[in-house]
C-alpha cells in the first residue's frame, strides 16, 4: 500500500472521511500534523498546516517524484497542485491560477515560493538560455520584493506588507518566457510608525551597514543576498546607490523636528537638512523650503504659504512614506521590465498561456487596527468570496444551499464603509475622523456586521468616538478611526514632488514624473487610497475569475511559532471560517454523484417504466425527476439547471444495483428473443 493510503498518517483526502463532521475533520488534521504530514487534500484543494520547522520535502528528489504525475499517485503536496495547474495549462491551453489564502503567518509566502521553485525546476528540459534567464529572474525577484515589502509584525517575523500577484507566461512548449508582477497597496505607514514589538521593512536593517544608521540591528548577510539579486536582475550601481540613498533619507527625515519662533516655523536640527540635500542631489535650501512652505495658487497668483509646525511634521511623514512607496513601485516596475515577454508572436508560436500565483497579506488582527488592516482584511474577504463562488458554488451549480457561508456577502458592507470614507474625504472644509465615524454610525446603523459604542452603548470594548467593529468572515475586528481620513486622502504636497523631480540624480527623478507639472497645472483631485485599493481588488478578482483556479488553504497551528503545538481552538476556528467542511461536503457531492440529465437518463432509464424504453416528458430533467420519484429517491437528490445532484453514495449504489439487475433481465429477454423462445 502506498504511504499516503496508509491509515497511520490519517486520510490523505478529507473527502475520504467516514463521516463529514467537524470532529473527524479536526482529528484527521491533527493526526497528520503530528505525523509531519502537513498537506491534505479536499479534492483538488490543498490544506496546509504551517509546520514551523524545516521540512525535508522540497528537494530535487521530491520534485522528481511529482513531475508529470496525477494528483492521487503521490502523497498530498504543493508540488502536486502546481503540477496540476501546469498540466491544465499545457494540455488544455488554459490560463490557470493558484490562489494561496490563510491568515497572517499561515504559510502563504513560503508556499508561493515552493510553487515557483517547482515550476522552474520542471520546465525547460531543453536548457534554452533565454528561458533559464527568465526563470532566474522570477526566482530572484522574490528575495528583492521580500526585502522591501516584508517586515516583522507581531503575527509573523516575515510578514508580507503588500499583496502580490505574479503571472508566469509560457510558450507552446510549456516553458516560462516571462512574467508580470502586480503589487497591491503597500503598508507604507510602517516607515514612520511601528507598533511595539514590530519593525520597519527589512530593507532598513539590511542597508544600514553602509550608512551607520540603526547600527544596533542589522541583517548584514541578507543585505548581500538582496544586493546580489538586484544586480542579477539588472539594477545598475547607480540604481542601487539611489535605493540606499532613499532609505537613508527616510531615516534622516525621522530625526527632523520642527519648532516655532514667533511667526516663523523652523527646523530644529538643520544639519540633517544638509545631509538630506546631499542624499537627494539637490540644494539644501530647496529641501528646507519644501519642508517649511507650500506653494498655493490663488487665482493667477502663486504664493508661498508657511506651514505650521504641525503641518510641517505631517508633510515630513508624508514625504517619507511616499518616497518609500514610490521606490517600491519603481523596483517592481524595474523587475517587470526585465521579465516581461518580448517578441512573442502568437501566430508563429501558438497561444501564450499563463499561470498566476497570488500571495497576499493574510487576515490580521492587532492590538490597534487602522486603515491598513481594514484594507488588508477587506482584500481577504474578497478572496474568500471568490472561493465561495468558484469552488463552493461552482460545484453546487444552481442548487441553492442554506448554509450560512452562502449568505455571508460581507464585502458588500465594505463598500458601505469605503463610500462613507470617500464622502467624508470629498467634503470641503475640516472633516475629522470623528465625523467619519458619525457618518458610519448613521449609514450602517442597521447593518448586522457593523457596530460602534454609539450603537452598542454597553459594549465597553469599544471606545466612544474612536472605534468601530466589523464582523469579518474570519473574526471580529475593532478598528480605530484615528488617521483614516488622512490615510485615505494620502496627500503629498506638490512641493515635494517638484523637489524630487528636480533632483540631479536621474534615477530619483524618474520616480517622480508628475513633479514636472507647475503649480497652476495641477487641478485634478487624485483618487483616494481606498478607491484605488477597491478598484485594484475588483480588477484582481476579475482576473482570477477568468482563470482555472487551484487553491492552497493555509492554516496557522498556533500563535507562538511552535512546530509541536496544534492549538485545537485556533485551528478549528480557521477550518470553520475557511469553509473547509463545506468544501468537503460539496466535493463529496460533486465527487461521484452529480451528472448531467442526458447522461444520467442514458444510464438509468431502464429502471423506470416512465423512461424505458422512451419517455414522453417535456424534458430530460423532467424525465429524471419522474424516474427518481418512482424509485423513492426523491429525498436524497437535488435538481440543478443542467445536472442532478445526489447526496449520498448509497443512493447511487442502489441505482447501480437496480440497473445491473434490469440490464441482466433485458439481456436474458433478448437472448430468448434471439433463440426464438419468445
Ligand atoms: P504568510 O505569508 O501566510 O503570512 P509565511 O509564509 O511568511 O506566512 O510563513 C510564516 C513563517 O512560518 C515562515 O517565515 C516560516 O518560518 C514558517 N513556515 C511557513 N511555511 C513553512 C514551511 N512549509 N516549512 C517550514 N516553515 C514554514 V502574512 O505575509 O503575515 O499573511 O501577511
Ligand atoms: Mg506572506
Amino acid at each position: 500500500m502506498a504511504e499516503h493510503e496508509s491509515l497511520e498518517f490519517g486520510k490523505a483526502d478529507f473527502v475520504l472521511l467516514d463521516n463529514v463532521s467537524l470532529e473527524e475533520f479536526m482529528a484527521n488534521l491533527k493526526l497528520r500534523f503530528e505525523k509531519g504530514r502537513i498537506y491534505t487534500y479536499i479534492g483538488e484543494v490543498v490544506v496546509s498546516v504551517n509546520p514551523y520547522r524545516a521540512m525535508n520535502i522540497y528537494g530535487r528528489d521530491t520534485i522528481e517524484q511529482y513531475k508529470g504525475r496525477e494528483l492521487y499517485e503521490r502523497p498530498p503536496h504543493l508540488f502536486a497542485i502546481a503540477d496540476a495547474a501546469y498540466k491544465a495549462m499545457k494540455r488544455r491551453n488554459k490560463d490557470t491560477c493558484i490562489v494561496i489564502s490563510g491568515e497572517s503567518g499561515a504559510g502563504k509566502t513560503e508556499a508561493s515560493k515552493y510553487i515557483m521553485q517547482y515550476i522552474a525546476a520542471i520546465t525547460n528540459p531543453g536548457q534554452r538560455a533565454e528561458v533559464e534567464r527568465v526563470k532566474n529572474m522570477l526566482l530572484k525577484s522574490n528575495c528583492v520584493l521580500e526585502a522591501f515589502g516584508n517586515a516583522k509584525t507581531n503575527r509573523n517575523d516575515n510578514s508580507s506588507r503588500f499583496g502580490k500577484y505574479m503571472d508566469i507566461n509560457f510558450d507552446f512548449k510549456g516553458d516560462p518566457i516571462g512574467g508580470h508582477i502586480n503589487n497591491y497597496l503597500l503598508e507604507k505607514s510602517r516607515v514612520i510608525f511601528q507598533q511595539e514589538g514590530e519593525r520597519s521593512f527589512h530593507s532598513f536593517y539590511q542597508g544600514t551597514n553602509t550608512f551607520q544608521l540603526l547600527s544596533s540591528i542589522d541583517d548584514g548577510a541578507d543585505f548581500k543576498a538582496v544586493a546580489d539579486a538586484m544586480k542579477v536582475i539588472g539594477f545598475t550601481a547607480d540604481e542601487l546607490q539611489t535605493v540606499y540613498k532613499v532609505l537613508a533619507t527616510i531615516l534622516h527625515l525621522g530625526n527632523l523636528t520642527f519648532g516655532v519662533d514667533g511667526d516663523t516655523t523652523l527646523i530644529e536640527n538643520s544639519k540633517v537638512v544638509a545631509v538630506i540635500g546631499d542624499l537627494l542631489a539637490t540644494k539644501e535650501e530647496n529641501v528646507e523650503k519644501a519642508l517649511l512652505y507650500r506653494t498655493v495658487a490663488t487665482g493667477r497668483d502663486v504664493i508661498d504659504k508657511q506651514h505650521t509646525a504641525q503641518e510641517a511634521s505631517y508633510g515630513r511623514d508624508a514625504l517619507a512614506k511616499a518616497m518609500y512607496e514610490r521606490m517600491f513601485c519603481w523596483i517592481v516596475g524595474r523587475i517587470n521590465d526585465v521579465i516581461e515577454v518580448k517578441n512573442y508572436d502568437a501566430k508563429v508560436h501558438g497561444k501564450n498561456t499563463v499561470i498566476g500565483v497570488l500571495d497576499i497579506y493574510g487576515f490580521e488582527i492587532f492590538q490597534n487596527n487602522s486603515f491598513e488592516q481594514f484594507c488588508i482584511n477587506y482584500c481577504n474577504e474578497k478572496l474568500q468570496q471568490l472561493f465561495i463562488q468558484l469552488v463552493l458554488r461552482q460545484e453546487q451549480e444552481e442548487y441553492h444551499c442554506n448554509d450560512p457561508l452562502f449568505s455571508l456577502c460581507t464585502w458588500l458592507q465594505h463598500k458601505g464603509i469605503f463610500s462613507v470614507l470617500d464622502e467624508a474625504c470629498m467634503n470641503v472644509g475640516k472633516v475629522t475622523d470623528k465625523v467619519f465615524l458619525q457618518g458610519l454610525n448613521s449609514k450602517l446603523v442597521n447593518h448586522a456586521h457593523y457596530t460602534s459604542r454609539k450603537l452598542s452603548p454597553t459594549d465597553k470594548s469599544l471606545e466612544f468616538d474612536r472605534d468601530f467593529r466589523v464582523r469579518h468572515y474570519a473574526g471580529n475586528v475593532v478598528y480605530s478611526v484615528v488617521g483614516f481620513i488622512d490615510k485615505n486622502k494620502d496627500t503629498l504636497f506638490q512641493d515635494f514632488k517638484r523637489l524630487l523631480y528636480n533632483s540631479s540624480n536621474p534615477v530619483l527623478k524618474v520616480m517622480w514624473p508628475e513633479g514636472k507639472l507647475r503649480i497652476t497645472e495641477v487641478t485634478k483631485r487624485p483618487l483616494t487610497a481606498a478607491t484605488l485599493f477597491k478598484n485594484s481588488m475588483i480588477a484582481l478578482v476579475e482576473n482570477l475569475a477568468c482563470k482555472e483556479p487551484y487553491y492552497v488553504r493555509c492554516i496557522k497551528p498556533n500563535d507562538v511559532k511552535s512546530p509541536l503545538l496544534f492549538e485545537h481552538e485556533r485551528c478549528r476556528h480557521q477550518v470553520e471560517y475557511l469553509g473547509l467542511l463545506e468544501n468537503v461536503r460539496v466535493r463529496r457531492a460533486g465527487f461521484a454523484n452529480r451528472q448531467e440529465y442526458p447522461r444520467f437518463l442514458q444510464r438509468y432509464k431502464m429502471i423506470s417504466e416512465f423512461t424505458w424504453p422512451n419517455h414522453d416528458l417535456p424534458s430530460e430533467k423532467e424525465a429524471v425527476k419522474k424516474l427518481l420519484q418512482g424509485c423513492g429517491f426523491e429525498q436524497d437528490v437535488a435538481y440543478g439547471k443542467t445536472k442532478v445532484f445526489i447526496r449520498t453514495p448509497r443512493t447511487l449504489f442502489c441505482l447501480e444495483e437496480q440497473r445491473t439487475e434490469m440490464v441482466g433481465r433485458i439481456v436474458l429477454f433478448l437472448q430468448k428473443v434471439w433463440r426464438g423462445t419468445i
